[in-house]
């Protein structure tokens, strides 16, 4: 029996497994295991031997049983320890990338430059990108023979519309359908056949126009002033130069003081110090009475202006070009910003 217990003591300290250990917890202690089986054949002994080997064969059980049980516990350790060894996570490797989108710089200043407007009480209108040309041009007092229709200028399309080259058509069916007052910004994309690196066949424009009676020139520089200011800062240097557009007389192009060198003069604004922003002018009595707005009650400003231009300047780009090759290098420059 005491060699029985060496033999099983041996063999515990060797198991590599729970289930071997099992095994011999069944093959020594079990109720067909070899340490019953020996005391089954105590029957022939006297009562004192039986007595004496009863003890020895209790006492190597619970020997048996203790090492038994603090093997188990050894064997689960190192069992959780191998768990844990094999997954293992390594959170020093980089996370997996989520690509979360963003606002276009074009789109983002388009947004910015509709919500000075609407501050000011202007609400947003928009058209079709395909136009009438009477749209576009007759009703704009834009002559057959006026060298902006060209076909070298505007998209044509095969049914005679065409692809709009500013936003005015807008404003041309605002007022065929609403009596003044009207305050309008009339954002979208316009089309010209003109490809350089500042210029793009489809570009951005808002135009503005606001009609009612007695409407002047001082209500256009206010209104300008106020929006210039609110997108270059209260220091900007502000001038309007005569200029000539046939929707309006008298018409003015507006500079800003140059947004690189404050006005010194550099490679930006040629030297100048001033940059060329907007267009703008009275609403031209021809358009009026296309319209049927009677030029004699009512009167109105106008304004156009590029999108592309004030964002080219805003974010320092030099190749308008660069805004719509959807570069995503270029495009992730401008998370965050609106
Ligand atoms: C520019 C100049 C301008 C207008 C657009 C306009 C519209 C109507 C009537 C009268 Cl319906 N005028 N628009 C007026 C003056 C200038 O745009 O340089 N745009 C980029």
């Amino acid at each position: 029996m005491k060699s029985l217990g060496e033999e099983a003591k041996a063999l515990i300290q060797k198991a590599t497994d729970l289930k071997q250990l099992n095994d011999i917890r069944v093959a020594f202690l079990g109720k067909k295991g070899k340490l019953k089986n020996i005391l089954k054949t105590l029957g022939k002994l006297s009562p004192e031997e039986r007595k004496e080997i009863g003890q020895l064969a209790n006492k190597i059980k619970e020997e048996l049983e203790e090492l038994l049980k603090s093997q188990e516990t050894t064997l689960k350790q190192k069992a959780l320890e191998e768990e844990l060894r094999k997954e293992k996570i390594d959170i020093t490797l980089p996370a997996s990338w989520i690509d979360i989108g963003s606002s276009h710089p074009v789109i983002s200043t388009l947004i910015g430059i509709s919500e000075i407007f609407i501050s000011m009480g202007f609400s947003v209108a928009e058209g079709p990108e395909v136009e009438k040309e009477e749209y576009n041009f007759d009703m704009l007092n834009i002559p057959k023979d006026h060298p902006a229709r060209d076909m070298q200028d505007t998209f044509f399309l095969n049914n005679g519309d065409i692809l709009r080259t500013h936003t005015s058509p807008v404003q041309v069916r605002t007022m065929l359908t609403r009596k003044p007052p009207i305050a309008i910004i009339a954002p979208g994309r316009v089309y010209r056949k003109d490809a350089d690196p500042t210029h793009s066949p489809m570009f951005h424009q808002i135009e503005g126009l606001l009609v009612d009676e007695n409407v002047t020139f001082r209500d256009l520089k206010g209104i300008l002033k106020i929006f210039l200011e609110s997108v270059f800062g209260k220091d900007v240097g502000i001038r309007f130069r005569p200029s000539y557009f046939p929707f309006t007389e008298p018409s003015a192009e507006v500079d800003i003081s140059c947004t690189v060198c404050g006005g010194k003069g550099c490679r930006v604004c040629k030297g100048t110090g001033w940059l060329e922003i907007l267009g703008c002018g009275m609403v031209d009595p021809n358009v009026f009475k296309a319209v049927n707005i009677d030029p004699d009650k009512y009167s109105g400003f106008a304004f156009g202006l590029g999108i592309e231009r004030i964002a080219m300047l805003k974010y320092r780009i030099t190749d308008i070009r660069l805004l719509f090759e959807n570069n995503m290098r270029f495009n992730h420059q401008f998370k965050g910003i609106r």
